[in-house]
């Protein structure tokens, strides 16, 4: 019986440990880098650094170049919370129970910060990709499909969605797109990333990124259920803040209990995706029941 827990516990292990060593490389140890080393290591669950990882390993070893190019994911995750947290954004105060990087720091650091996170993740890319004596088009295609679902073809084009439409009521349609692309889309992209990498042949990851866009869309459903009732002191965000800024979130249109059956739903499309996989696949499955359980 494969048990969840452990490996999330190694697996965060050694994208921490990797995390450090980055951070620790960069050429100044200065104020900005205070402020990304503040943000990045403020805890965070490291789901898509998890998910590249356990990609990889469906397919193939997972070895330690994955969890080197998995912090990547980690950076631009941390990056896009930085951003989402400016006054400018969704002023928030909170983030991973700890005061928000422009509340610790200042905006212009905080902003900075982000860039900061941003190119590192690309740096740590490309540098990872010239080390290797072949498969070139691995890498340039790793940092291809990063750059674009990060970029307007993704995560940027999901967040202006997402602030134009605030106090204007989406369809179901409109919502779902726009958070494929908000939230989805880096999923899409860690899950990508780690099939590159494993050595994935075209099949494979198809039915991964399938697997990934279910799980994308339940990572977001669930977010904004904890919103309405979760814990504060383990979701580290404040409750209510969704609907206190009117919001389009998935129980404001559908009410919670069809979003909870609507997110077991997408669990299920996700777990049959992976169908094509032997046991190699069973830390993807069992993440896909932790993603919709999880309280934090
Ligand atoms: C600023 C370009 C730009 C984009 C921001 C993803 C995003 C777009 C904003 C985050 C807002 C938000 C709370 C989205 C819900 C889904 C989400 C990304 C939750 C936070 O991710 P977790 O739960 O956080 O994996 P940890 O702290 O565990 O890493």
């Amino acid at each position: 019986m494969f048990e969840l827990k452990g490996y999330l516990q190694t697996r965060r292990h050694a994208v921490n440990r990797e995390i450090e060593r980055f951070l620790n490389t960069l050429p100044y140890q200065s104020r900005v880098v205070e402020a990304m080393r503040y943000s990045v290591l403020a805890g965070g669950k490291r789901l898509r650094p998890i998910l590249c990882i356990a990609a990889s390993e469906a397919v193939g070893d997972g070895n330690a170049t994955v969890v080197s190019a998995s912090c990547a994911l980690e950076f631009i995750h941390t990056y896009s919370l930085i951003h989402d947290d400016l006054p400018a954004m969704d002023d928030d105060q909170l983030r991973r129970g700890k005061p928000t990087c422009h509340v610790k720091f200042d905006e212009s650091t905080a902003i900075l910060a982000g860039d900061g996170l941003l190119t590192l993740a690309f740096e740590v890319l490309a540098d990872l990709g010239l080390r290797q004596s072949r498969s070139d088009r691995i890498w340039m295609k790793v940092i291809q499909i990063l750059a674009y679902r990060a970029g307007v073809g993704g995560m940027v084009e999901g967040q202006m969605r997402d602030i134009g439409t605030q106090g204007t009521p989406l369809g179901l349609s409109q919502l779902k797109a726009l958070h494929r692309l908000k939230t989805g889309a880096l999923i899409d992209a860690s899950v990508a990333t780690g099939a590159l990498l494993g050595g994935a042949n075209a099949e494979q990851e198809q039915a991964l990124r399938s697997y990934a866009g279910h799980m994308g869309l339940a990572f977001q459903v669930v977010d904004d259920l904890l919103n309405v009732k979760g814990d504060t002191r383990l979701t580290g965000k404040a409750v209510g803040s969704d609907c206190a800024k009117g919001k389009n979130t998935f129980p404001a249109l559908m009410g919670t209990s069809a979003s909870e059956k609507y997110v077991i739903g997408l669990r299920d499309q996700a777990l049959q995706a992976l169908e094509c996989f032997d046991k190699k696949a069973a830390p993807l499955r069992a993440i896909a029941h932790y993603i919709i359980e999880r309280n934090r």
